[in-house]
């Protein structure tokens, strides 16, 4: 059910980027901690903690807050929606197929925050993943390195592989991209770092946490409140398409962080939940408080 007829955004092989707005919890520096617990019984981040921007978009509206836009691009859409878990919260709701993008793009800048170093938490339920080696990504950091060029910090996954016990999932993976590249203003990167025979959990809410440090070109994440080292990256990865393997992940300033789902390789249908954002420049945001509101 769409909660709100203004929340739906639908592209359909075309580009689209539309400012939505909210109303919400948060949106300020450091609430203090009596105040969201005032805002009981909603279900409103009860762990916004020392987030600069929070959200749980239980009563978000769409359309005038400045800073926070849905990018859609080929067969996507985003929308916030009740989730269908039975506990009547609402999330972002994006669906992505074929080669697409449905991000929600948050701007620092506008949101209070600078863009140099930023710490990041979410909540994600990705319904299904590629069941073939599809590149994609859920989270990115985009904007200006210091020598003039376009880079972006992204954290998906790339290969679909095979555990010991028979299973199988889709490989997270970071990834180093200059994207004007692509239109033969810069120069080429596409650099990956593949995680240890790390997947990303199906059809169950997985907390993410992140790091993008500007100052030391590295990059850090956390799942379910524990580090996955094997996704750390500090100054170089593993290999680069385009450069030799240790072409330098120079960090840009993130005047951009995206959200949601975006592939490079034709596949199904995606659906990814996406809740309880917050976004800080000084410290991680933690999971502990989102985990126990779920017990
Ligand atoms: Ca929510």
């Amino acid at each position: 059910m769409v909660k709100n007829a203004l929340s739906l955004f639908k592209s359909g092989f075309y580009s689209l980027s539309v400012t939505i707005a909210g109303v919400a919890a948060c949106h300020s520096q450091a609430a203090p901690q009596n105040q969201i617990a005032d805002q009981e019984p909603s279900r409103r981040s009860r762990d916004c903690g020392n987030a600069t921007w929070c959200e749980d978009f239980e009563s978000y509206s769409l359309g005038q807050e400045q800073g926070v836009k849905a990018k859609l691009q080929g067969d996507s859409a985003l929308s916030i929606e009740t989730v269908p878990d039975g506990q009547g919260g609402s999330a972002i709701k994006a669906i992505a197929a074929g080669r697409s993008t449905a991000f929600l793009e948050l701007a620092p800048l506008q949101l209070g925050l600078s863009s140099q170093h930023i710490y990041g938490r979410f909540r994600v339920l990705l319904e299904s993943a590629p069941t073939e080696s599809v590149h994609w990504t859920l989270l990115a950091g985009s904007g200006t390195r210091p020598d003039g060029q376009q880079a972006i910090y992204r954290y998906g996954g790339q290969h679909r592989i095979q555990h010991p016990d028979g299973s199988s999932g889709s490989q997270w993976m970071a990834n180093y991209e200059t994207p004007e590249f692509y239109s033969n203003q810069g120069e080429g990167s596409d650099c990956w770092h593949h995680a240890a025979g790390r997947t990303i959990d199906e059809g169950r809410w997985l907390c993410v946490e992140w790091e993008f440090d500007g100052e030391n070109d590295a990059m850090h994440l956390w799942l379910d409140g524990q580090p996955a080292e094997d996704l750390s990256v500090e100054g170089v990865g593993q290999g680069c398409l385009h450069q030799k393997e240790n072409y330098p992940w120079s960090a840009p300033k993130f005047e951009t962080i995206s959200i949601g789902w975006e592939s490079y390789q034709e596949d199904d249908s995606r659906t990814i939940w996406i809740d309880d954002i917050a976004l800080s420049n000084s410290e991680r945001l933690g999971c502990s408080r989102l985990e126990q509101q779920e017990e």
